[in-house]
């Protein structure tokens, strides 16, 4: 998993209100509809969820340590979807005491490894990567205006990649799979929903939905898609150059945080 810096985050809360209106020009949907469907829940009742939750947002030190503005962008997101949400005080350990001492219903906690969302309630948590590979394909169905019976290209078979071609499954879609190593193909070699592509740009030539779930940047050109494609790019940095940002923008769902802490948000409840 690419790491995050303070540079990736540091409009993120200033910039939610455009970024959710960007959203629903985009998909027609916004923030929290897209995390709901991911859920599979209502956006409705996961509006209605947020009377009887208190999250909280613990930075935690270990390894490269804590990302300045991390823990505020969680909260950020969350507090924007209506619900309450504090950073604890303490960091680690003493962070989670904090935070189940000040009745946290949820916990966010990301180390360099796992970012995840705790349920204290039912001792149950979601995984950043999962999330994130659901939220991206519910924002790429609604772009496309339903993915049933289509085909879409995924790149990269990490965790991202695994959620987003399960759920992409779920949806009825035709998934093409491309990951630089084979290795991690094996699993849908005898998966009948699942094509295996071999080649990057030909796959690259022939998909109108792309989701791009490597953490690879800068190695799709704009004359490596077709004219209507769509793309959603989890992956962190952007895996289009930017002459390709500049003709695919208004058909492209990308964001550091946003979708991913959205969608944890949705499936925890
Ligand atoms: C969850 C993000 C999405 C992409 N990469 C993941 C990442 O950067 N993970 C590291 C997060 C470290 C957070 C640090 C803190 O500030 O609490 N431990």
């Amino acid at each position: 998993m690419t790491r995050l810096t303070t540079h990736d985050i540091d409009k993120l809360d200033s910039e939610l209100t455009q970024y959710n209106l960007s959203l629903i020009e985009k998909t027609g949907v916004d923030l929290a509809a897209l995390a709901s469907f991911a859920a599979g829940i209502t956006r409705e009742s996961f509006k209605q969820a947020a009377q009887n939750h208190m999250a909280a947002a613990v930075p935690i030190t270990s390894g490269q340590g804590i990302i300045g503005g991390f823990s505020e962008s969680v909260q950020s997101i969350i507090q924007f979807l209506g619900f309450d949400c504090f950073v604890t005080r303490a960091a680690d350990v003493a962070g989670i005491a904090e935070a189940i001492d000040r009745k946290a219903s949820i916990i966010f906690v990301a180390d360099d490894d796992r970012f995840i969302a705790y349920n204290v309630g039912k001792g149950s948590y979601v995984d950043n990567g999962e999330a994130t590979g659901r939220g991206y394909v519910a924002a790429l169905a609604h772009m496309a205006k339903g993915l049933k019976g289509q085909e879409v290209l995924v790149l990269g078979a990490g965790p991202v990649g695994q959620s987003a071609v399960a759920f992409l499954k779920e949806l009825g879609a035709w998934v093409k799979l491309f990951d630089i190593q084979p290795e991690a193909l094996k699993a849908y070699q005898t998966d009948a929903q699942v094509t295996i592509e071999h080649s990057l740009l030909e796959a690259l030539s022939k998909y109108q939905f792309i989701l791009d779930a490597t953490p690879a940047g800068g190695f799709i050109g704009a004359d490596d898609l077709p004219h209507e494609a769509m793309l959603a790019a989890p992956g962190i940095p952007l895996g289009l150059k930017q002459e390709a940002l500049t003709k695919y923008e208004r058909h492209l769902i990308h964001d550091p945080l946003q979708i991913g802490v959205a969608t944890m948000l949705a499936m925890i409840l």
